[in-house]
């Protein structure tokens, strides 16, 4: 995967390791991993045959759990590192371009912006991409100028205690109601799902994810997780929610701006730099760039997905086209109890 980068000098601020190589680190978590993997409990697959349990969490065995284990073992991050971290479908590739636009957008004009060219996914690339991409001139974490903006998946609890320590990077977590998250999964992960394999029909999927077998689930662990790192370190965590985007996207990237360190300012704001960055990051701009219709993504060796996989409806509520009385109920149920006493609540 090619990362766009503004530039590449190298600003020296830590590097990912200092004496032993990067295949050594690798070769070790290599180890560590096949000696844990046998043991691990296995779940049904939405696009692999299975999902292993690791740490309280479902992960794919493969790309999932190994880089789970190598950012455990030897990521080091910068303290002006910025992670975009979500459970899958809730909302990732819009903040990616949302707080890719809102911290370059002194480097960048609207007209000719990088978004208008180049996928968000592109502009700001999963963390994963240092492990995947083997040609790492192409990916290569140590050269990535600060800002670094890297997007995770993995679960609050799980990350190392160099990157939720006080003094070290920031986050914006981004969560959407499960009942939305639970359709566009599913109908995501059918497309990607290989051919010889029968689609996953909807009931089985929402046992799956009702009894948290699914990518980075349970869905309520990985919330609750960032809400409260959120309620204990607020200077560290901006929790989001993709409907109060949808509702007043103005205000919440203004909030945006200003937890990440890059305020908008009063004549940014008149000359309209915020409405500008929402139109630019929008459903229906993003969706009908050439880039995002016909352009694919390498997530993995295996995984390659169209770019336009990403843009389905970005609606608030499309539950309400799929899933039946009785479903809705029980997730209602299911997160009701689960966030209880939380303060978090998702609107039904
Ligand atoms: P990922 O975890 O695979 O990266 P992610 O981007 O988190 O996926 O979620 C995709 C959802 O965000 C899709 O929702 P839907 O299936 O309900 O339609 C997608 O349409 C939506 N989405 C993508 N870009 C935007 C955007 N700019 N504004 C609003 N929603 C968006």
């Amino acid at each position: 995967m090619a990362a766009f980068q503004p530039s590449l000098e190298c600003d020296n601020i830590s590097n990912i390791h200092s004496e032993q190589t990067d295949s050594d680190l690798i070769q070790k978590t290599d180890e560590r991993y096949r000696e844990t993997l046998p043991n691990l409990p296995k779940g049904k697959g939405w696009i692999t045959e299975h999902l292993v349990q690791y740490q309280g969490f479902w992960l794919t065995p493969n790309a999932a759990l190994k880089i789970l284990m190598w950012v455990q073992d030897h990521f080091k991050p910068r303290p002006t590192d910025i992670f975009l971290a979500s459970f899958p479908k809730s909302g990732t590739t819009w903040l990616k371009a949302l707080i890719f636009a809102t911290v370059n957008r002194t480097r960048y004009g609207f007209a000719d912006h990088p978004l208008l060219t180049t996928g968000p996914h592109d502009c700001f690339p999963f963390l994963d991409a240092h492990l995947q991409e083997k040609d790492r001139s192409r990916f290569d974490l140590d050269r990535f100028p600060s800002p670094r903006l890297l997007s995770i998946h993995i679960p609050y609890i799980l990350l190392p205690n160099s990157m939720t320590d006080h003094q070290s990077c920031r986050f914006v977590y981004i969560c959407r109601d499960p009942k939305d998250v639970l359709v566009s999964k599913w109908l995501f992960l059918n497309k990607l799902r290989p051919k010889d394999l029968p689609p996953i029909s909807l009931e089985e999927a929402f046992e799956l994810f009702c009894q948290g077998i699914s990518h980075y689930g349970p869905f309520w662990d990985h919330v609750l997780g960032y809400w409260e790192g959120s309620l204990e370190t607020p200077e560290k965590i901006l929790f989001l929610k993709y409907e109060d985007l949808k509702k007043e996207p103005l205000v919440v990237v203004k909030r945006l701006g200003d937890f990440l360190g890059y305020p908008f300012s009063l004549e940014e704001e008149s000359k309209g730099v915020v409405e500008e960055i929402v139109k630019l990051c929008s459903f229906e701009n993003l969706s009908t760039l050439e880039v995002n219709k016909v352009s694919e993504q390498k997530f993995s060796k295996d995984t390659i997905i169209d770019n336009r996989h990403f843009f389905r409806k970005g609606k608030v509520g499309d539950w309400k086209t799929y899933l039946t009385t009785e479903m809705v109920e029980r997730l209602d149920e299911i997160t009701y109890e689960k966030l209880l006493g939380s303060g978090l609540v998702f609107g039904s």
